[in-house]
């Protein structure tokens, strides 16, 4: 397949829950991060090669066209974080809502640079894709996720993954 964006400076980066809370189980939070992802994607250079979203953490291929990732996804946790905090506190269907506030809380008082809470773990985790072989590796490793967790039997299956064909958040091919 041809991709048209330079490969060198690709990375995989993991984005993950505090305490792998899962609480990417609701389409109500994923689809918030879709957006705002792909407002990253419009406003902020981020272009995205995969993706998945996993119950408690986020795999991408990914890098900017300009600036840094590492900021980039920084500034992306710190809103979701806040704004995540919110529709959970908000949620009053959300049946999960005591304890995961709680966690978050303690969470964050672990942390002095947090005001209340923290969501995502500290770091990226970014993996530098040195070579084209390498690059394909990571990709099918992100999109096979949800089939080694049995969510589904084919990675084309799964809603929030670039590999389904339907994938709400587009990519850069
Ligand atoms: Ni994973």
């Amino acid at each position: 397949m041809q991709r048209n964006a330079s490969t060198d400076e690709l990375y995989f980066v993991t984005l993950t829950i505090v305490d792998w809370i899962d609480v990417f189980t609701r389409r109500y939070y994923n689809d918030f991060i879709i957006e705002n992802l792909a407002w990253c994607q419009r406003n902020a250079n981020l272009n995205i090669y995969a993706y998945v979203i996993m119950t408690n953490h986020i795999h991408m291929v990914a890098n900017v066209s300009d600036g840094s990732l590492g900021d980039v996804l920084g500034r992306f946790k710190s809103y979701t974080s806040k704004e995540l905090y919110k529709m959970i506190a908000g949620n009053s269907q959300e049946s999960r809502r005591e304890w995961m506030l709680e966690a978050f809380g303690n969470a964050g008082k672990q942390n002095p640079l947090n005001e209340k809470h923290q969501f995502w773990q500290k770091g990226n985790y970014p993996v530098f894709l040195y070579s084209p072989a390498v690059i394909e590796q990571k990709i099918d490793y992100t999109h096979e996720n949800p089939v080694r967790a049995g969510f589904v039997g084919s990675a084309c299956e799964y809603w929030y993954s670039s590999a389904n064909p339907e994938s709400l958040l587009k990519i850069v091919w």
